[in-house]
């Protein structure tokens, strides 16, 4: 599902997601840790003000590993817990709530230094389309999907997800638009699947992609394409994967549609291994 985004929904996104806050201790930013730039929404952090924070890298089990260290490292720096999950098969699922409770700790004692039991955590996920946050609510939901708002006089039916005993999810998550007026993030999310090729020129996205790994997994690529070097430039790349896997058109002519089409499958289907397309470093000149 690809989410045509216009002015008028930005504004009503933002509304919704600032509206639930008020009910909420701490948000869940589910990011996807294959792109944990290009996947946050631009206004993320004027959006959320001061409410506590944990950033979800999800999708970790398809990032390369050091990265995601790198990437969790430089949230430490700016003062926000990140945690790598995998939500499609529940990984790190018990890591939230203890991140949670560290995290609202504070807040959390004051109510208990009063002598009242605190009540369960509430949270709620935003996120851009597609960083997973519906397969992540249905990792934590289990079988607790309990009904409020049912009551008379409680308006909408807001739903509370329970995880465990000590948390509360509200069952919408906040969508958000992604940053897609920059070229090179518009690349990222495609290639990722965040939003739709045709959206892209596919040729466009293969050039960018075979430059990325040229740069980042030189390695990968040659073993992978049987490249005893890498060519002085892209065509020459085509060419070489054009013949060498059979991507021909009559008389033999290399058809970059379908190199396009072949290069991008194989990177979306892991046969590069796992793939991060950016690192903390490539933004550390960026503005606060
Ligand atoms: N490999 C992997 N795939 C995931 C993970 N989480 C979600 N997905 C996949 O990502 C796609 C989008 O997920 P979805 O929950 O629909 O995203 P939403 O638009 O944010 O609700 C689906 O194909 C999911 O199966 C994950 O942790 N790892
Ligand atoms: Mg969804």
């Amino acid at each position: 599902m690809t989410i045509q985004w216009f002015p008028g929904h930005m504004a009503k996104a933002r509304r919704e997601v600032t509206e639930k806050l008020k009910l909420v201790d701490i948000i869940f930013e589910l990011v996807d840790c294959r792109i944990p730039y290009s996947s946050r929404n631009p206004m993320i952090d004027e959006i959320i003000q001061h409410k506590p924070r944990l950033v979800l890298l999800n999708k970790a089990d398809m990032a390369d590993k050091v990265v995601t260290r790198e990437w969790i490292a430089y949230f430490a720096v700016k003062g926000i817990k990140a945690l790598a999950i995998n939500s499609h098969a529940g990984e790190g699922m018990k890591n939230i709530v203890q991140a949670s409770n560290e995290i609202l700790k504070e807040k959390f004692d004051r109510v208990r230094a009063k002598g009242v039991k605190p009540r369960a955590i509430r949270a709620m996920i935003v996120g851009i389309p597609n960083a997973g946050k519906s397969t992540l609510i249905n990792r934590l939901a289990k079988k607790n999907i309990a009904k409020t708002g049912n009551t008379p006089g409680v308006t909408k039916s807001q739903q509370w997800i329970k995880v465990g005993k000590e948390m509360e999810l509200l069952d919408t998550p906040g969508i958000l638009w992604p940053k897609f007026e920059d070229q090179e993030v518009g690349m990222k999310l495609a290639i990722t699947g965040a939003i739709k090729d045709t959206l892209l020129n596919l040729q466009d996205l293969t050039v960018y992609s075979l430059r990325f790994l040229e740069r980042a997994y030189p390695d990968r690529l040659k073993e992978r394409y049987n490249l005893e070097g890498l060519p002085e430039n892209v065509v020459e790349m085509f060419d070489h994967i054009g013949v060498l896997r059979g991507c021909l058109m009559a008389g033999g002519i290399v058809d970059y549609d379908k190199v396009s089409e072949l290069v991008i499958r194989e990177i979306r289907s892991e046969k590069f291994g796992r793939l991060t397309f950016e690192r903390p470093a490539d933004f550390m000149i960026e503005k606060e």
